[in-house]
């Protein structure tokens, strides 16, 4: 089995003791925090007795994978060979990384705690999966923390192995990091060439209340805090995005584009797929002006870009309107995968239908936002796509974790073709950032709403005419920010 790839955003690590857990059930609190959003969990128990330690560990596992959520476990590693875990976490003064490595063998995930430059390097150059970075707050969790290193200190840890080449190694930040301060501290360990990927709570999650609650909170703010690395990994790399589109939106797409710093082609023959989907970027299949002839080249298209592992983003315009439509969803959700499927409430509900079978599906239902978030969340996991389904709330979800996104202005719907724009968006930030699908078209959704918002509240604009341009240079100004505070408009809620 290959190592699973894992995302490192809201780390649970677990605690048992009655001051942080009180008369809690842990398995009870770790799935209510995996329906949350936890993605990435570790067991660190101190005090049971060996045969303890893996019944426990045992039943986490089998939570966990409920989730599809890799299990670590902290130290033992003889706890974590038993289970058959994804993996272990050690600190500097347990079991060496090599002999933890050589009993576990080379597809587990192996952490390590390194709180300074030289323990990080250390970790990296022995072939660490990802670094626990700590002690960045002070917490009253770990009695024996050594040192606080305050954010600056992992901000500096961070530049450093992006210095020595270590810049792909993912790392999270471990202590007093809680739903009053996620956000800011991600924000603030944020080195120009290294980011976190996410950040490691111990009672922030198990000592909550409402711990399902908690760990959405957590996702929420270290989504919004990493959209700046979205959205600056577009304007470094200048993804294309090959559009094949309708012919309403194609020049208004094409700015968009470029406004978001990506390389724009609107291509709708497919013969050139394949040599296209080599460059790096991703697909947008919009079938607003669907044809016969249409939709052979959708599915060459998707193919290719399927055949070369590059995103893919379906926008089914009209989906629901005319059986052709519902039949070439289905034609479409038939041939290939993708990536990102991005509609109004009536398009995706036609695709939830055709999905499962053809069948009639009213359009103009309204659905509660709940109803709306198990929508989004049930058909991400039954197509292994990120569902973005827009509105006044937007909803995305990749099955395990579901976000709203408020951003947004009245004068979008004023326009023509804004909502296939805003596929175009996801696109370039899909293809700068195709390791996360889900955040990439969160940071597509919120720069997209804020440049309306900043757009909409420019004392030039009167009305839908003034409002594109406007809308343009918004985006613009976006890509081009570079302090966090250019995106503090963010109002992506829990
Ligand atoms: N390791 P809380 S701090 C388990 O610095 C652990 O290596 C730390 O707990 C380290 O999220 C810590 O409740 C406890 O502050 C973190
Ligand atoms: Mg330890």
């Amino acid at each position: 089995m290959p190592k699973p790839s894992v995302n490192y955003g809201v780390y649970l690590v677990t605690d048992s003791t009655p001051a942080i857990l009180g008369s809690r059930d842990l398995c009870a609190v770790v799935e209510a925090s995996l329906r949350g959003g936890v993605t990435v969990l570790q067991y660190r128990d101190k005090l049971s007795s060996r045969d303890e330690a893996v019944a426990t560990a045992r039943k986490l596992h089998a939570i966990a994978r409920r989730f599809d959520v890799p299990l670590l476990i902290n130290d033992r590693v003889d706890v974590a060979v038993e289970v058959g875990c994804e993996g272990v976490h050690i600190g500097q003064d347990d079991m060496a990384y090599t002999e933890a490595r050589t009993l576990l063998g080379p597809d587990k995930i192996i952490g390590v705690t390194a709180s300074s430059t030289q323990e990080a390097l250390r970790a990296c150059e022995a072939g660490a999966d990802y670094l626990g970075l700590g002690t960045v707050l002070a917490t009253s969790t770990k009695k024996d923390t050594k040192s606080i290193i305050g954010p600056a200190g992992v901000r500096a840890i961070l530049a450093d192995l992006a210095a020595a080449g270590h810049g792909a190694v993912p790392t999270v930040c471990i202590g007093g990091v809680g739903t009053s301060n996620a956000g800011p501290v991600v924000a603030a360990c944020r080195a120009p060439a290294k980011a976190l990927d996410g950040v490691a709570v111990v009672s922030a999650i198990v000592a909550a209340p409402d711990p399902a609650a908690a760990a959405r909170d957590l996702l929420a703010q270290v989504t919004v805090a990493m959209i700046p690395q979205v959205v600056r990994a577009v304007a470094e790399t200048t993804p294309l995005t090959h559009n094949m589109t309708n012919l309403v939106v194609q020049n208004f797409a094409a700015n968009v584009a470029l406004c978001v710093g990506a390389s724009p082609i609107m291509a709708n023959y497919a013969e050139e797929a394949a040599d296209l989907a080599k460059l790096g970027g991703a697909l947008v299949v919009n079938m607003g002006t669907v044809t016969p002839d249409g939709l052979k080249n959708y599915v060459q298209a998707l193919k290719a870009y399927n055949g070369a592992g590059r995103p893919v983003v379906f926008d089914p315009v009209g989906a629901g309107a005319t059986s052709v439509r519902r039949n070439a969803v289905k034609t479409l959700l038939d041939a290939g995968h993708f990536t990102v499927i991005k509609g109004n409430e009536g398009e995706i509900q036609t695709v939830a239908g055709a999905s499962i079978l053809q069948r009639g599906v009213d359009s103009t239902s309204s659905l509660s936002l709940a109803a709306k978030a198990r929508l989004v969340a049930s058909l991400a996991r039954r197509l292994g796509s990120v569902i973005l389904l827009t509105g006044a709330t937007d909803l995305l979800s990749d099955g395990r974790r579901t976000l709203r996104v408020d951003n947004g202005h009245p004068l979008l719907a004023a326009v023509t073709g804004t909502g296939c724009t805003l596929g175009t968006t996801v696109s370039a930030m899909v293809a700068a950032h195709a390791a996360d699908p889900l955040l990439a078209a969160v940071a597509g959704t919120v720069v997209f709403g804020l440049a309306a918002e900043m757009a909409a509240a420019r004392s030039e604009v009167r009305g839908p005419g003034t409002f594109v341009p406007a809308f343009l240079d918004e985006l613009y100004a976006l890509r081009k920010a570079t302090g966090d505070g250019d995106f503090r408009w963010l109002t992506l809620a829990k």
